[in-house]
């Protein structure tokens, strides 16, 4: 199962045998203080730099959140995705819990894009599907519902079906969407890295659907943030979370490391390229 996406004139493909797409997570104001302040005064001067450093680090698609507090997510979200499509060649991933913006964000967009996210909660599916549909994007699906964040990874399966029936009403093939798993903090419950990678494990097995996942997440709290990030990934990538939403610019290596690992990197180029492109910078 193959998930294309497209910038303004290029294309990625997500698919089990390929190798790992990044989504650079960082135009994003969480835990940003520097970022939330320019956004709330409407500059968006980082993002150029942001999208540009992303890129050179490996990501394949850019996430762009500009929620922070008080922001007009509505009129800044299509800037930012211009404003990133303008400096780099690569499809976006745009990111918001508002349903206006995602719209006036894939309004704004080149190419194919990444839609994130809807989830099984029946509003969601309501006012999200049918922008994904009438766009043709793809769209990452997180795992939760109206009950919240199912503690086991059958649960979290049911939602995923749900919502792949939901789509397929509105002709939203499976290859369109993403499944996220839905990473937690490790700080908070020391099993729920374990029920992530299980509800990965079972989408892969039961739907055999492409899957991206927030792994950053998994060490909020924690010291060595980056040596959890790492490990996480590594796990994340065996059952088959092949689009990860990460930092490319201290997860890059690592993850071509992987694709090595897997088979998914002939002679280790990819690998040795990343290496003298970190060896240069
Ligand atoms: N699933 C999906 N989308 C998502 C998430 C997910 N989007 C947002 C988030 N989770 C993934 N993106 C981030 C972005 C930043 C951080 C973590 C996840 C992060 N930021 C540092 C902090 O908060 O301390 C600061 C980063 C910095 O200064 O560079 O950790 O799960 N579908």
């Amino acid at each position: 199962m193959q998930t294309v996406l497209k910038g303004p004139s290029s294309e990625v493909i997500i698919g089990p045998d390929l190798p790992i797409v990044m989504i650079g997570e960082r135009i994003n104001p969480t835990g940003r203080k520097a970022f939330s302040a320019e956004l709330q005064a409407g500059d968006l001067s980082r993002i150029p730099r942001d999208a540009q450093a992303q890129a050179d680090a490996g990501a394949r698609v850019l996430d762009v959140n500009v929620g922070a507090a008080s922001v007009d997510e509505v009129a800044l979200l299509p800037q930012a995705v211009r404003l990133v499509q303008d400096t780099v060649d690569l499809p976006v991933c745009i990111d918001s819990a508002n349903p206006a913006a995602l719209e006036a964000g894939l309004k704004a967009a080149r190419g194919r894009a990444l839609v994130n996210s809807v989830n099984g909660e029946t509003a969601k599916l309501k006012a999200v599907l049918p922008i994904v549909a009438e766009y043709g994007a793809a769209v990452i699906a997180l795992c939760m519902d109206d009950s919240g964040i199912p503690g086991t990874p059958e649960a979290r399966l049911r939602v995923a079906e749900n919502i792949l029936n939901e789509a397929a009403k509105l002709n939203i093939k499976p290859e369109d969407i993403l499944f996220d798993p839905l990473v937690m903090a490790i700080s908070a419950d020391h099993t729920a890295g374990a029920v992530t990678l299980a509800t990965a494990r079972l989408i892969r097995q039961t739907f055999g659907c492409n899957m991206t996942a927030g792994a950053s997440n998994v060490s909020h709290g924690m010291p060595e943030r980056e040596v959890l990030n790492t490990v996480f990934l590594t796990l994340l990538a065996h059952e088959g979370v092949n689009a990860p939403i990460c930092n490319p610019l201290t997860n890059g290596l690592a993850i071509r490391a992987i694709d090595l690992m897997l088979g998914h990197d002939e002679w280790g180029m990819g690998y040795i390229r990343a290496y003298r492109a970190l060896a240069k910078a």
